[in-house]
This record gives structure tokens, sequence and C-alpha cells, in this order.
């Protein structure tokens, strides 16, 4: 009798050290999920900036451009309407002013690098506003992504931020060898990119 009260009472001992045991596996679980979601919201430094394009020198192309910044990654998406279908020049120039009629209020190509106008990319040299070309299909309907890391959104690095400047969309196609701009033609849709 003695044998089997002693037996249930390790029993007893056992099982609740297992029980503690595994409440205090739950706990450290518990504050390493919190610690992560901590974490986690500490280094999202997404940045986002979404703006209108507005018709300029008489064209109906207006459009949308929205950059997300994530990760040292900028990423930009343009889409307009009210083309003339094909190729169209689409770049950064330098000032967010897009109050005169033709657009040029804006400016030149963005180019905080003094280098000369190109392709993207290119070892001769490229404006960091020198995004390319894009295409309208037969509705005047085209759309443009473009991802970089030479871009920032609003942070201290004059040669990476584009906050304060333009983007422009040409009527012609950029030739990417035309100094200054690409010969693209007049300016017939102007954004300032400002928050
Ligand atoms: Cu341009
Ligand atoms: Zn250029």
């Amino acid at each position: 009798m003695l044998k089997l009260v002693v037996l249930s009472f390790f029993t007893i001992t056992i099982f609740g050290c297992k029980g503690e045991k595994k409440e205090a596996t739950d706990q450290e679980n518990n504050t390493e999920t919190v610690e992560t979601t901590t974490k986690k919201e500490e280094v999202d430094d997404t940045k986002t900036i979404a703006f209108a394009l507005e018709p300029k020198s008489d064209s109906k192309v207006s459009g949308k451009v929205t950059f997300i910044e994530s990760e040292g990654m900028v990423n930009m998406v343009a889409e307009l309407n009210g083309l003339s279908e094909g190729e169209h020049a689409i770049h950064i120039h330098e000032k967010a002013d897009c109050s005169s009629a033709d657009g040029k209020s804006t400016g030149g190509h963005w180019n905080p690098t003094m280098e000369a106008h190109g392709k993207w990319g290119a070892k001769e040299g490229y404006h960091k506003g020198d995004i390319g070309n894009f295409k309208a299909d037969a509705d005047g309907n085209g759309n443009i992504t473009f991802a970089t890391n030479e871009w920032c959104i609003g942070c201290d690095d004059d040669k990476k931020n584009i906050l304060g400047k333009a983007i422009i969309v040409h009527q012609g196609t950029d030739d990417f060898t035309s100094q200054p701009s690409g010969a693209a033609g007049s300016r017939v849709s102007c954004g300032g990119i400002i928050q």
C-alpha cells in the first residue's frame, strides 16, 4: 500500500513538472513572437507617393504615377491615357512646376550627377531622370514600370532624391543620343513629384 502511495506521488510530481515546463515554453514562444512583430515595424520604411499627370501643349494626355520606396529600391508605375499610338518618352525633369502651358516650367532633365543624356545604365552616362520610352496602344493607353536603387523618396542625398522634381511625358520618342534631352518633342503631360 505504501508502495502505491509513493508511486502515485512520483507520478503526480512528474506530470506536474511536465505541465509547468510546457507553460514556460509557451511563454517564451509568446515573448519571441512579440519581439519579432516589433522588429518588423521598426524596419518597415516603405514610402509611397502618388500624383496625377495633367495635359500640356494642348494635348489630352493625362495619367497617374506612383512611386514606392522599400528596402532601398524605388518602384515606379505610370499609367497614361489620351496618347497617340506609338512610343513616347518619359523623364524626370528638374522642377515640380507644371504651371506653364508647354510644361517647360519644369526645366531640363533632372541630372544631379552632371552626366550626358543617354539610355538608363549606359556606360557613356545618363541622367538620373532618363527613364526611357514606353508604348501607347491604338486606344491611346500606355503604361510603364521602372525600378532602381539610384532614387530615393525624400532622403538627404541630392543625387538620389526625386522629391520636388517632375514627371514629363513627351509626344515623341527618346533617341538616347541627341543632347541634352533625346529629341523627344513637345511635353504632353506633366506632374510634380510632391507630397
Ligand atoms: Cu523629358
Ligand atoms: Zn536626359
